[in-house]
C-alpha cells in the first residue's frame, strides 16, 4: 500500500523521467528492461501523484488554519473516472510527461488507457458528484466529499448473444490515488437498545444506546486538484472493517476461529459492494447499514473537527454546511441530533435548529419507485435509537402543522414521516425536507414538479422560499479539454488562451466565428476525426465496420423504460422497415445512419434487460443485411462507462435525451454532447428545456407530448379506446413475426405498450419522434446549416458548467465563500 515517501517538485522533462523511473525501479521493483504500458502508467501516476500530495498537504494545513466554513458534500456515489489525465490537466505538466513518455517508448494515450476507471456510481447522480468535486476544488471552495469505498463498484458489462451479463468490478487492485488512514477510524453502533434514566444531577431524561454490534469506519483519502489552483480537497471514503483488529482474539482462543472469520466477513460486507439500481429502492437490509455506516463515520470526524476549534455548538452551522446527495444519507439528519443531544447533552430544539440550518437536500427524481422508505420494523432492529428521534422529530412536525393550519386535519396523513402502511414506513424524503433549510431539484421544469407534486404540502407548511432550483452543470475540463482536446485548442485559438475552461460563459465569443470559413472547416474536422476514433473503437471491439461519414444517432445512459431506449430502437426498426420497401436508387438517397446505442441494466430490471436484447437483435439483423449496406448499422456499446464516454461524447452528430416528459429531472449528457459539437433531439423535460432556451430552438429538435398532458394520456390509455400508430403496429409486426429472431422474448416489451397501458407514452410519441427524425436527416443534408446549428449552440452553452452550479449552492445554500489557498504558503 505504500508507494514511495518522496514528493519531489519535478518542473521538466528530464526530471519527470527521473521521477517516473525511480518509481518503476523502486516502488514497483521492476527493470526498466521490461517496462510495459502498465509499468508505465504506474510510474507516471506516482510521480503525478507525489505532485498532488505537496499541494494537497498545502490546502488540507491552510484550511485547518483559516478555519473557514467548510462544505461537505454526501453522496452515496463517486463516479470518477480516470484520474490521470486530469491530474496531469490541473497539475498542469501534461506536455512535459508526454515528451518524457515518447523518450521511454510510449504514446501518451496508451498509458492514461491503462488506467481503470475509478466507477463507484452508477449514472448522473454519481457522475454529478464527482463533477462537483472537480469545480468546487477548481473554484477553491473549502469542500470534502464523503462517500463509501466500495471493494466492487458498478459491474462490468458483457453481452453475450445479445444479453447483459454482469461481472464484478474489482478495481482496487493497483489503485495510487488513495491513501489509506489507518489513524482515522471510527467505530460504528448497530442493532442493540435504548436504555433511558433519569439524570439526577440536571434532572433530565437520557437515552443510552447499547449493546450493539460494532463495526469500525477506515478513512480512505483521495486527492481532488483543481484546475489552475494549489487548492486540492479531499474526497474521503470509508471502508468497513471488524472492530477490534484482524479479527476477535478472545473467540479465536476461546477455539471460535471460524466465528471470528465470519464477523470480519460480516464487518467487510458493509463497504463490499456499490448497489447497481438506479431509481428504483428496494429497501434491503445490507443498504440501510451502508447508509448509517458511512452517515455516522462522516458526521463523526466532520463534529470531530468542529470540536477543534472549540466554538460553541451554535455556530456549528457557520461552520458547516452538509449537502445531502439525494435521500441516501439522510440518516445523518437524526444522526446529528442523536449526537448533540444523547451525546453532546443538548435541548431537543437547540439542537434541532442547529440540524435544520446546517442540512441541504437535493432531490433527483419525483418517480414514485425511486422515493426511498425504509420499514419501521428494520428500523427499530437496526437503529432503534434513531427510531425514536425520527418519532419524536415527527410528533414536533405534526404538532406545528397542527397548530398552523387547525381547519386541515387531513393534510397530517400526508406529511407525517410515517406512512400508515402494513408495516409502517419511513418516507425518508419527508425526513430530508423537515430536517433541511433548503431543498433543491436539479433543473428548472424538475424543480417546478418537486414543489407542485411530491413537495406540495411542504410549500404550504414552510413557504415557497426553502425550495429552489440549481440547474445541474458538467466540468468543462473534462467534458470539453480532456475528452475532446482539439475542439478545445480551436476555442483556444480565437479566445486567446484556455481560459474560457474556467469561466464557460467566455463560449459566446466563439458565435462571431460561425461564418469564418477556416473555422468552420476545422471544426467540421474536428467532428469528423472524433468520429473516425469512434469507428475504429467499435471495429476493434466488435468488428463491425461504421462509416465515419454517416449520421451517428447516439443514445448512451442507464438503460431504463422511462429513458425510452424503447422507443428509440422502434424508430430504427421504422426506419430498416422503411429502407427495406426503397428502391436501392432511392436508398442511395437517404442519409446514411448510424444508430448507437450503450447503457447498463440494473441486474435485477427484467424489462430493461428485454430492451438490450431487442436492440442487439436488431443489430445483428439490420448490419448483416447486404441490401442496406452504410444505410443503417445499429450498434450496442458493451459497458458504457465515465472513460468510454470521454470517447463517445465527442462523436456524436445527434444524441437522444428523450424521456416521458417530466421523467427525467435533468440529464447531464445531453450537456456533454451540446458541449461537444453535436445537436440533439429530445423531450421537453429536465435541462432540454433550459438548453433550448439558450441555444435556441432553431438548433434543437424537439418533440413529443408535454409534462403537464402526461396525466391525461395514462388516463386515456385505460379509459378510451387504444389506437395505435400505424407505423408503430407495423413495427410490432415485424417484432411478433421473427423478423429479429426470438419472438417470444420480444413480447413482453411489445405488450407493455399494447396492453399495459403504455406507461411510457411510447405510442403516444412515436409518430412525431419518428416525424423529428425525418428533419434530422434532411438538416444533415444541408452541412452547411448543420455546422451552423453546432458552431451557435456550443458558443451558448456556457451556462451548463458545474462551476456555475457551485457557486449557486454557495451563494443560496451553503452561504460559503472560496478560500484564497495562497493565503498561508
Ligand atoms: C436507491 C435505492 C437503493 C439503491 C439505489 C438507489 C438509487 C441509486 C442511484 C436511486 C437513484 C440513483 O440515482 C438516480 C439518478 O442518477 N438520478 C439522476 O440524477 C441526475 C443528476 O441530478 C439527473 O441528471 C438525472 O436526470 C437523474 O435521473
Amino acid at each position: 500500500e505504500a508507494y514511495g515517501q518522496s514528493a519531489k517538485e519535478f518542473t521538466t522533462k528530464d526530471e519527470f523521467e527521473a521521477e517516473a523511473v525511480k518509481h518503476i525501479e523502486t516502488t514497483l521493483a521492476r527493470s526498466l528492461f521490461n517496462c510495459d504500458e502498465a509499468a508505465a502508467y504506474a510510474g507516471t501516476a506516482l510521480a503525478f501523484r507525489d505532485r498532488l500530495i505537496i499541494e494537497w498537504n498545502k490546502t488540507q494545513q491552510n484550511q485547518t488554519f483559516a478555519n473557514p466554513k467548510r462544505v461537505y458534500y454526501l453522496s452515496l456515489e463517486f463516479l470518477m473516472g480516470r484520474a490521470l489525465d486530469n491530474a496531469m490537466l490541473n497539475v498542469g505538466l501534461k506536455d512535459i510527461a508526454k515528451e518524457g513518455l515518447s523518450d521511454l517508448g510510449f504514446r501518451m494515450e496508451d498509458i492514461v488507457s491503462q488506467e481503470r476507471d475509478a466507477a463507484l456510481g452508477n449514472g448522473g447522480l454519481g457522475r454529478l458528484a464527482a463533477c462537483f468535486l472537480d469545480s468546487m476544488a477548481s473554484l477553491n471552495y473549502p469542500a470534502w466529499g464523503y462517500g463509501l469505498r466500495y471493494k466492487y463498484g458498478i459491474f462490468k458489462q458483457e453481452i453475450i448473444d445479445g444479453y447483459q451479463v454482469e461481472i464484478p468490478d474489482y478495481w482496487l487492485d493497483f489503485n495510487p490515488w488513495e491513501f489509506p488512514r489507518h489513524d482515522v477510524a471510527v467505530d460504528i453502533q448497530f442493532y442493540g437498545n435504548v436504555r433511558k434514566y433519569m439524570d439526577e444531577s440536571t434532572g433530565k431524561q437520557v437515552s443510552v444506546w447499547e449493546n450493539g454490534e460494532i463495526v469500525t469506519a477506515v478513512a480512505f483519502d483521495v486527492p481532488i486538484p483543481g484546475y489552475q489552483t494549489a487548492t486540492t480537497n479531499n474526497l474521503r471514503l470509508w471502508s468497513s472493517k471488524a472492530s477490534g483488529g484482524e479479527f476477535d482474539f478472545q473467540k479465536f482462543n476461546s477455539g471460535d476461529y471460524e466465528s471470528s472469520v465470519a464477523d470480519q466477513q460480516r464487518a467487510e460486507t458493509i463497504s463490499a459492494v456499490l448497489y447497481p439500481n438506479d431509481n428504483l429502492d428496494r429497501g434491503k437490509e445490507l443498504r440501510l447499514k451502508q447508509q448509517y455506516f458511512w452517515c455516522a463515520a462522516s458526521l463523526f470526524d466532520i463534529v470531530r473537527r468542529f470540536k477543534k476549534s472549540k466554538k460553541a455548538w451554535k455556530e456549528f452551522p457557520s461552520q458547516v454546511a452538509i449537502q445531502l446527495n439525494d435521500t441516501h444519507p439522510t440518516l445523518a439528519i437524526p444522526e446529528l441530533q442523536r449526537i448533540l443531544v444523547d451525546i453532546e447533552g443538548l435541548e431537543w430544539d437547540e439542537a434541532w435548529s442547529i440540524v435544520q440550518n446546517t442540512f441541504g437536500y437535493t432531490n433527483h427524481t419525483v418517480m414514485p419507485e425511486a422515493l426511498e422508505k425504509w420499514s419501521v420494523p428494520l428500523l427499530q432492529y437496526l437503529l432503534p435509537r434513531h427510531l425514536q428521534i425520527i418519532y419524536d422529530i415527527n410528533l414536533n412536525f405534526l404538532q406545528y402543522v397542527e397548530r398552523t393550519f387547525p381547519k386541515e386535519r387531513e393534510m397530517l396523513g400526508r406529511v407525517s414521516i410515517i406512512e400508515e402502511s402494513q408495516p409502517k414506513m419511513v418516507r425518508m424524503a419527508y425526513l430530508a425536507v423537515i430536517g433541511s433549510h433548503k431543498v433543491n431539484g436539479v433543473a428548472e421544469l424538475h424543480s417546478d414538479l418537486v414543489r407542485t407534486t411530491i413537495f406540495k404540502d411542504f410549500v404550504k407548511i414552510y413557504g415557497p422560499d426553502k425550495f429552489t432550483n440549481v440547474t445541474n452543470g458538467i466540468t468543462p475540463r473534462r467534458w470539453l479539454h480532456q475528452a475532446n482536446p482539439r475542439l478545445s485548442d480551436l476555442i483556444a485559438s480565437k479566445l486567446g488562451g484556455h481560459d474560457f475552461l474556467k469561466d464557460l460563459t467566455m463560449l459566446n465569443q466563439v458565435e462571431k466565428y460561425v461564418d469564418d470559413k477556416a473555422f468552420r472547416k476545422e471544426f467540421q474536422e474536428i467532428k469528423y476525426a472524433n468520429k473516425v476514433r469512434l469507428a475504429k473503437y467499435i471495429k476493434d471491439t466488435m468488428g463491425v465496420s461504421v462509416n465515419p461519414a454517416a449520421l451517428f444517432d447516439i443514445q448512451v445512459k442507464r438503460i431504463h423504460e422511462y429513458k425510452r431506449q424503447q422507443l428509440n430502437i422502434f424508430g430504427v426498426i421504422h426506419r430498416y422497415l422503411t429502407l427495406k420497401k426503397m428502391s436501392p436508387e432511392e436508398r442511395k438517397k437517404v442519409t446514411p445512419r448510424v444508430s448507437i446505442f450503450g447503457g447498463k441494466a440494473a441486474p435485477g430490471y427484467w424489462q430493461a434487460k428485454n430492451i438490450i436484447h431487442l436492440i442487439n437483435a436488431v443489430g445483428k439483423v439490420v448490419n448483416a443485411d447486404k441490401e442496406i449496406g452504410d444505410a443503417l448499422k445499429v450498434i450496442f456499446l458493451e459497458d458504457y462507462n465515465v472513460s468510454k464516454a470521454e470517447i463517445i461524447t465527442p462523436a456524436s452528430d445527434i444524441s437522444e435525451h428523450i424521456s416521458t416528459a417530466g421523467t427525467e429531472a435533468s440529464g447531464t449528457s445531453n450537456m456533454k454532447f451540446v458541449l461537444n459539437g453535436g445537436l440533439i433531439i429530445g423531450t421537453c423535460d429536465g435541462a432540454n428545456i433550459e438548453i433550448t432556451r439558450e441555444i435556441g430552438e432553431q438548433n434543437i429538435f424537439l418533440f413529443g407530448n408535454l409534462a403537464e398532458d402526461v396525466e391525461d394520456l395514462r388516463h386515456a390509455h385505460f379509459y378510451s379506446e387504444f389506437h395505435l400508430d400505424d407505423d408503430l403496429a407495423a413495427v410490432f409486426k415485424a417484432i411478433r413475426e421473427g423478423m429479429f429472431g426470438d419472438a417470444e422474448s420480444f413480447t413482453a416489451l411489445v405488450n407493455s405498450v399494447t396492453d399495459h397501458g403504455d406507461y411510457y407514452l411510447v405510442s403516444d410519441d412515436f409518430h412525431s419522434y419518428v416525424e423529428t427524425h425525418k428533419l434530422i436527416d434532411e438538416a444533415y443534408q444541408s452541412q452547411e446549416e448543420w455546422v451552423t446549428k453546432c458552431i451557435t449552440a456550443v458558443s451558448r452553452m456556457g451556462f451548463f458548467t458545474s462551476d456555475r452550479c457551485i457557486d449557486e449552492y454557495a451563494e443560496m445554500i451553503w452561504n460559503v465563500e472560496p478560500l484564497n489557498p495562497k493565503v498561508n504558503g
